[in-house]
């Protein structure tokens, strides 16, 4: 059974940027409210970007010579490795947020230094919206929350919306040796994976949070009937979890089938499996 493969030296930034295409799925949440500027253009085409499911622009070039972008743009990468820009989708996603998505790719330095004008960070996943940049997920999360608070992307009760933010945090911040050992792969499947044990606590930790919050608020999500933010900070592990073959007690089993059934998370990894190269220097954490 092959190991993931780590890749030799840190990310560089991502692929030819301009794979834009309108991204609107229905989520059954209530749509983000529209900043003024964004309901004038609501309906128009960015001239680079594409139908979903039709092959897109793949070049900078034909970036560089789009002259209007949408409003609201989510900059991700990789929807098969990068585990970051996946959340960033689920967040935008469960806000109803109406955005269309630029993919960015490793490594073209030309696309590095279009990145660095972009993003402060150079990371993704990255969104504009109504004239402001906001980068890191949880920056994306905490604007969407604010945003559209209907969508209930943080929970109403505040004990909740603490433990919540809490979780979220603790996935933003922690578990490297799981991130390591086991990257986001979506189109893989390694069956019975033999998972280092640095990363067996990182799983346990894990399902102890899962089991809490579902005995806590009731499931099927990690704060009740709807999902919020820890749910998407902790979809990529359920996708993890599966490529891995990582044996789970029945609730954390059950939650991961969930999330894995989640319409945006099929969505997203419907995309991955269509993504053509087989990136295997970024088999790890990305
Ligand atoms: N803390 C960041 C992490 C984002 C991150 O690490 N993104 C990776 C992709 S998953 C990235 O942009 N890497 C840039 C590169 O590979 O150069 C967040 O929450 O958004």
């Amino acid at each position: 059974m092959p190991a993931p493969k780590r890749r030799a030296a840190p990310p560089t930034a991502s692929e030819p940027a301009g794979a834009e295409r309108p991204s609107k799925a229905p989520t059954g949440r209530k749509p983000a409210s529209k900043a003024p500027s964004e309901k004038a253009s609501a309906g128009k085409t960015p001239e680079s970007a594409s139908p979903a499911g039709t092959s897109a622009p793949s070049s900078l070039e034909s970036t560089k010579r789009s002259t209007r972008r949408p409003k609201t743009l989510l900059t991700i990468s990789s929807k098969n490795y990068s585990s970051w820009s996946l959340r960033g989708f689920l967040l935008c996603r469960m806000a109803g947020l109406d955005f269309a998505e630029a993919r960015v790719s490793a490594d073209d330095p030309s696309i590095r230094a279009e990145l660095l004008l972009q993003s402060s960070s150079f990371l993704v996943p990255r969104l504009d919206h109504d004239g402001l940049r906001i980068w890191d997920t949880l920056g994306i999360g905490e604007y969407l929350h604010e945003i559209a608070p209907e969508a209930g992307l943080l929970p109403k009760d505040r004990a909740a919306r603490a433990h919540c933010r809490s979780i979220s945090g603790e996935m933003h911040s922690g578990f490297a040796n799981l991130r390591s050992a086991l990257p986001m792969n979506i189109k893989a499947h390694h069956p019975g994976f033999k998972v280092w044990t640095g990363a067996q606590a990182d799983i346990a930790r894990i399902v102890a949070i899962w089991n809490e919050c579902l005995k806590a608020y009731g499931g099927p999500y990690l704060f009740g009937a709807a999902p919020t933010m820890a749910d998407a900070m902790y979809a990529p592990v359920c996708s993890r979890f599966t490529t891995y073959d990582v044996p789970l007690d029945p609730l954390s089993a059950g939650y991961c089938a969930t999330m894995l059934a989640f319409p945006a998370m099929q969505e997203w990894s419907a995309a991955a499996r269509e993504e053509p190269d087989e990136m295997e220097e970024l088999d790890v954490e990305f």
